[in-house]
């Protein structure tokens, strides 16, 4: 084999941490989904990977949430982070973290940035009074608010009814980073993917910043601001430092001379003002390398609405993945929707993607190829012969696919890697029905070992690259080809089938959905 592509090189990626105030939901499994499925892609291509998720547990909006349960705020945070834990690990999330910005190592990487920002001399203390988004934690600045019907100050771009709030805080200089951020943007236009969203960022700087206030002192569910415990910290400061925490800030240096910066902070494209403004600016004030990319991906919608309790039509991921399993639902989501753009699912959907993709276009081709090697060469990898034109063609677009996905994975184009692999499954389906292998094995066997080289190969390469996507499936297909279960990095894509390695008995990996 030739060396690992990633040659052990870090790569550190991490998710939103979600705030658990509530159950998670469809729109949070996707990105997790979408996320493990990067981390595994890096992982097989040969990179040390560290992939970082967890719960925000601060802010105004959980203590809210919790009294109106009746419950403490630090026992709604527990119960709920769990939740978020164990969907991760039903969607077979392969983090190697998960962080809650209640633990221990948390509060000494937030009092340690907050304190280098301070010492900095970007933090001062000043009355603040303004418009409050408890929702989303958000100020809004009087310009960007409106009246509505009811008579309540809502906030013009979510509708979200907002709370005016006025009380003594701690306030960073954002204002000072408007030029070096515009310059961030302009020289590192990969910052922030996809590019539309970069726009957006772009004008809303230029449009000008105000300092932004970073402490409260009304409620005290948040992390103590250092040497003033009657403020705590604004919950977007310790929210966006968990991803130094989880590189091991301040104290492992070793862990953080290796991880840091971050290589990819996946997040949903409401919160990218806070990782491409905000976070620039705290990184810069601290003196901190800032992470190398920010990909916002975009938001789900049932049947095209927006997914809400009063409609009735929030999907719980778990009843999703007992319906369907687990790997037709993380292919679905990453195979549908363009990452990067809003998509919407429903059940149509899903079943159609399983049936078409999954259980026509993949599964029959394996089950078909390895059922003739069982019937015409005794369940035994055939001795390929001389090659014609058309086997050289479709061998070559297999050999080929690695460069392919690994170049749209490097840019997080997920379903377009995944679309590549299956364009390459519908050529050996079209190649399949042309050789009739089935009609072959009468007349010319040696060519009959031939075809089914040839589309076992295929079907070992896709299966291989398709790991990160659909990591049990892939495996019981690796399995039946007798690919030894040590070698599925992507290293293996060039060790070619063994002609005389007996094979199992093989069963259908993607049944048709049946109703
Ligand atoms: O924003 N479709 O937490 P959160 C797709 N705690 N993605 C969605 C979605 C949908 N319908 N709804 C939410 C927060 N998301 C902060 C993050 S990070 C330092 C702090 C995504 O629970 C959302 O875009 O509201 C975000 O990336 C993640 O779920 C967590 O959202």
């Amino acid at each position: 084999s030739s060396p690992p592509h990633g040659a052990g090189e870090p790569f550190y990626i991490t998710t939103a941490i979600a705030y658990p105030n509530g159950a998670p939901h469809i729109g949070h499994a996707y990105e997790y989904i979408s996320a493990d499925t990067l981390a595994r892609f890096k992982r097989l291509d040969g990179f040390d990977v560290r992939f970082l998720t967890g719960t925000d547990v601060h802010g105004q909006k959980m203590q809210q949430t919790a009294e109106a349960e009746g419950i403490a705020t630090a026992d709604l945070a527990n119960r709920n982070s769990d939740r978020f834990q164990k969907l991760q690990e039903r969607l077979g999330s392969s983090f190697d973290r998960f962080i809650r910005t209640s633990d221990a190592d948390h509060k000494v990487a937030s009092e340690a940035i907050w304190q280098r920002m301070s010492d900095a001399g970007d933090i001062y203390l000043d009355a603040y009074s303004g418009w409050y988004d408890v929702r989303d934690e958000s100020f809004y600045a009087e310009a960007d608010t409106t009246v509505d019907e009811a008579g309540n100050r809502v906030a013009s771009d979510t509708g979200h009814v907002l709370t005016w709030t006025e009380e003594q805080t701690y306030f960073f200089r954002l204002s000072a980073y408007q030029d070096k951020l515009l310059e961030l943007y302009e020289t590192h236009p990969e910052y922030l993917r996809p590019d539309v969203r970069r726009n957006e960022i772009v004008s809303f700087v230029k449009g000008g910043l105000t300092d932004l206030s970073i402490s409260r002192t009304t409620f005290d569910w948040g992390v103590p601001v250092p040497g003033h415990p009657d403020h705590v910290m604004y919950v977007w400061v310790d929210a966006l430092t968990n991803y130094l925490t989880g590189a091991g800030f301040p104290d492992d240096a070793a862990t953080f001379d290796r991880y840091w910066p971050a290589d990819l902070h996946i997040i949903g494209k409401d919160i990218i003002r806070f990782h491409c403004v905000y976070w620039p600016a705290f990184l810069m004030s601290a003196g901190i390398e800032l992470p190398k990319r920010v990909f916002a991906h975009g938001f789900l919608f049932n049947k095209g609405e927006k997914m809400s309790k009063s409609v009735g039509n929030v999907v719980d991921p778990d009843n999703l993945i007992d319906e369907f399993g687990l790997d037709p639902v993380r292919y679905f989501f990453l195979r549908e929707v363009s990452y990067g753009q809003d998509g919407s699912y429903s059940t149509d959907a899903i079943i159609s993607r399983i049936n078409a993709d999954l259980a026509n276009e993949f599964g029959n081709l394996a089950q078909r190829t390895l059922s003739m090697i069982g019937k015409y060469f005794d369940g035994v990898v055939p001795t390929p012969g001389g090659q014609t034109p058309e086997d050289t063609v479709l061998m070559e677009r297999a050999e080929g696919l690695l460069p392919r996905v690994r170049d749209h994975f490097d840019v997080q184009a997920i379903h377009l890697g995944i679309e590549a692999m299956w364009s390459v499954l519908a050529d050996t389906n079209r190649y399949i029905s042309s050789q009739e292998p089935w009609k072959l094995a009468k007349t010319d066997l040696d060519r009959t070992a031939t075809v089914l080289y040839v589309c076992a190969e295929v079907v070992r390469i896709v299966a291989l690259l398709a790991q990160p996507v659909m990591p049990e499936s892939t495996a019981r297909l690796l399995d039946q080809l007798a690919v030894d279960a040590d070698n599925r990095r992507f290293t293996a894509v060039d060790d070619r089938l063994v002609a005389g390695t007996p094979l199992p008995k093989p069963s259908p990996v993607f049944p048709r959905y049946e109703a």
